[in-house]
């Protein structure tokens, strides 16, 4: 079989119109980006009578998927059949042993007007090569579905391109996790990471042990809220769920019609309360345990005894069985030493194998799961922490504290994925908009996650092979459905999967969004829920004009969307006034904007009210910088107008750790007011307090200053966060405001803590 040489098709370009407008190689909504791609004249179009050729089984695999595909999004049934020889009006997909598919997921695709000839390796290669003929097809349910004349030529940078879900802190069912593995596929993703056992709920049947599901798989209660507020409430529902043994096998067939290997992991020897809430004899204590309802790290772990080991490897005998991937994940991540610490068991085990401390114990642990994974013929992953103890070479480490875990393990000769918590985590906040739903914490928008690059640049080139790839980690302590999964992993998932296929060469935000846009058609089509955060507008505070007022400027992070925006209160619509320059006002202002593409609203609608005050838009200085953390804006963000939202996680308080709030503002001519405002935040379960007094000086010259009024400490803590100074008439151009941290506080073992102070905005009125 012969495919047309890339030179030979390169014509003349002429734009074909299609769902998506007129077709363009820039705009073709292909993610992650093709290798190598020339769009051509004309169009194939698939129709029922269109037919599916393959040569061999994997092809006929792949082609069953595609067709399966057809079947449910687009009501479409092709027949398929075998051939060595591609057909006309037919999607040729033949798997093939040629050298120029020897790259990882290497295929080439042709789409000509009366065929389609897809080539690949069959180690994934006409599979990935099918995704982008999907992503070719019309996001909508037609009769004829026209793709567009071209030439790709493909392969994936890294072969571990990988999701991670965790099932243990919430449960998602068999279909669900099928939804997931499709999602991927989508993606030329082919590594399923899959977190089956924690503190929260062990969600895999193993035979030998029936209580591990039976009692592991359930908690009495959940969480509600955050983790880190003050007042613990649980809710009493029982909760739970596993995977029966059947469950998997289907589940990992699935996962294998989709060229995804699986990953399981079972958590030891940390995270292990279910398995110990069944088995209590897994602990050292001889204690009873409870399935955990909260989140966290819990003290109680296996126990490094023989009976542990005899447990362990009966487990990983049956998880060996089930899935036959080579690799089983055995965590390794936070575990605590306390128990082993104060056990006489853990002491003679020590003494025994002349381990130091209890981080080698942690060590002789893994070697000795390691030893019984081989048994089996399976290879170890485990989280970055299993380097602690020292580690045989086979093993692989997963990078999630930073990258530097990764690299010492890379540089030892052992293979990585890297999943650094600053780039691949997506159970962290996707947009600071105070609308989103309760997230853990942390950052991560889009952006950031395209930046991502797996390989440190302090690698060599040696030390850099041994970098598999990356993956992304779905923790679900607050994610309780799928829906909130796949808003989670999109569109970041789009974003990781161009670092992990793409070569870096190329990488293009401004591109990529203009590509994924195209996508977006598709989430809405196949029904995946996604963040709309890209098209989240957010404002800037400066001086206004003549220094009186504000000047504000709204921008998203979306290239060449359009703003539309109102300052009477109402929603934008089509013709609404386009922002094109910053907004200025004197008096209180609320502005509401959208982007809008086309003639629709993108995204989420801004609703900000910019409050004027004497004290707005000044120059300002701070007598002690806010801690490096929460020092966002500077001290000008006292003074712009907006007060901070709830949660105030990534959003724009000023954090004072130990230091006292000191704000000098020029008002910018003598002014009269008579009173202050300091708005404040009382978060004490995080160590964030209100202020133990306020005082506020003038000054004629800005040198010396005066003090005009006090409120001591117990005036202050009437106020909930608002707190108002009144200081009588005054005149002045210079207002210092002084408000007292309170420095430290005692935490639960009696130790001193340094306490927060949290400010937002200030006024002189
Ligand atoms: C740390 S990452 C954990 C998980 C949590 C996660 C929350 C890792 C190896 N351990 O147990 O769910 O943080 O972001």
């Amino acid at each position: 079989m012969r495919v047309p040489c890339f030179l030979a098709l390169a014509l003349i370009i002429m734009p074909v119109s299609n769902i998506f407008g007129q077709y363009r190689e820039n705009n073709l909504p292909l993610v992650p980006r093709p290798r190598a791609l020339k769009l051509l004249t004309g169009t194939f179009t698939i129709s029922p009578v269109t037919q599916l050729v393959v040569n061999t089984d994997v092809a006929a695999s792949d082609a069953g998927y595609f067709s399966e595909y057809l079947k449910k999004h687009y009501g479409l049934a092709l027949s398929i059949t075998r051939s060595k020889h591609p057909k006309k009006n037919a999607v040729n997909v033949f798997t093939s042993e040629d050298k120029k598919y020897r790259g990882k997921d290497a295929y080439s695709l042709s789409v000509e007007n009366d065929k389609v000839i897809l080539e690949g390796n069959v180690n994934g290669g006409t599979f990935s090569g099918l995704q982008t003929l999907v992503q070719l097809l019309p996001p909508a349910r037609l009769n004829a579905l026209n793709i567009p004349c071209l030439f790709i030529s493909d392969s994936a940078r890294f072969s571990w391109r990988g999701m991670h879900l965790d099932v243990s802190r919430h449960f998602f069912n068999k279909e669900e996790i099928k939804k997931y593995l499709d999602d991927m596929a989508l993606f030329k993703y082919n590594t399923f990471h899959w977190h089956l056992t924690d503190d929260q709920g062990w969600r895999i049947e193993i035979k030998k042990y029936p209580l591990l599901t039976q009692t592991g798989a359930w908690r009495n209660g959940t969480l509600i809220g955050h983790y880190s507020e003050a007042n613990e409430l649980y809710d009493t529902i029982r909760y739970g769920g596993f995977y029966t043994r059947d469950d998997v096998r289907e589940i990992v067939s699935y996962a294998a019609k989709r060229h995804i290997t699986i990953v399981p992991e079972i958590e030891m020897p940390g995270h292990a309360l279910a398995a110990l809430a069944a088995y209590p004899w897994l602990a050292c204590s001889g204690d009873s345990f409870q399935v955990a309802r909260s989140w966290g790290v819990f003290k109680d772990v296996f126990c490094p005894s023989e009976r542990t080991f005899g447990f362990i490897d009966d487990v990983l005998k049956e998880v060996s069985e089930m899935f036959p991937g080579q690799y089983i994940h055995i965590g390794g991540d936070e575990c605590p030493k306390d128990r082993w610490k104060s056990s006489p068991l853990c002491r003679e085990i020590m003494a025994t194998n002349h381990l130091k401390n209890e981080e080698e114990l942690q060590g002789y642990f893994t070697e000795r799961v390691e030893k019984i994974l081989h048994k089996y013929g399976k290879r170890l992953i485990g989280w970055d922490e299993i380097l602690e103890g020292g580690l045989s070479p086979d093993a692989t480490v997963m990078s999630w504290r930073g990258n530097v875990g990764g690299m010492a393990a890379a540089r030892l000769g052992h293979d990585v994925v890297m999943t650094p918590t600053n780039f691949c985590y997506f159970d962290y906040y996707q947009s600071n908009d105070e609308n989103e739903p309760l997230a853990i914490g942390g950052y991560l928008p889009l952006e950031k996650v395209y930046q991502f690059d797996p390989v440190p640049v302090e690698l060599n080139e040696s030390e850099s092979k041994h970098i598999l790839g990356g993956q992304a980690n779905i923790w679900t302590e607050y994610i309780p459905d799928f829906r909130q999964v796949e808003y989670m992993a999109f569109p970041r998932m789009c974003a990781l999967s161009e670092v992990l296929w793409s070569d870096p060469s190329g990488k293009d935000y401004d591109a990529f969004i203009t590509r994924l846009t195209g996508q977006m058609k598709w989430f809405d089509f196949l029904g995946i829920n996604y963040s709309k955060a890209l098209y989240d507008i957010q404002s800037f505070s400066y001086p206004g004009d003549r220094n009186e007022g504000l000047s504000v400027e709204l921008s998203t992070t979306c290239p060449g969307a359009t703003v539309h925006y109102t300052l009477d209160g109402s929603d934008p619509v089509f013709n609404s006034p386009v922002y094109s320059s910053r907004i200025n006002f004197t008096q209180s202002t609320g502005i509401t904007a959208e982007v809008v593409t086309g003639s629709k609203p993108s995204g989420r609608i801004f609703k900000k009210l910019f409050r004027i005050n004497n004290a707005t838009g000044r120059e300002v200085t701070l007598a002690h910088p806010p801690n490096e953390e929460y020092c966002r804006g500077g001290g000008f963000s006292l003074v712009n107008g907006v007060t901070g939202s709830l949660p105030w996680k990534g959003s724009e308080w000023l954090g004072f750790l130990k230091d006292d709030l000191d704000i000098t503002i020029d008002l910018g001519a003598e002014r009269p007011f008579t009173k202050i405002g300091v708005d404040a935040l009382k978060d004490e379960s995080n160590r964030i307090y209100f202020p133990v007094g306020i005082m506020v000086y003038t000054s004629p010259d800005g040198k010396n200053f005066s003090e005009i009024s006090e409120l001591d400490s117990s005036s202050v803590q009437k106020f909930d966060r608002l707190i108002t100074v009144p200081v009588g008439n005054q005149r002045s151009r210079w207002v210092r405001i002084v408000a007292k941290n309170r420095g430290i506080c005692k935490n639960e073992n009696g130790q001193e803590d340094p306490v927060w102070l949290f400010v937002d905005e200030v006024s002189v009125e």
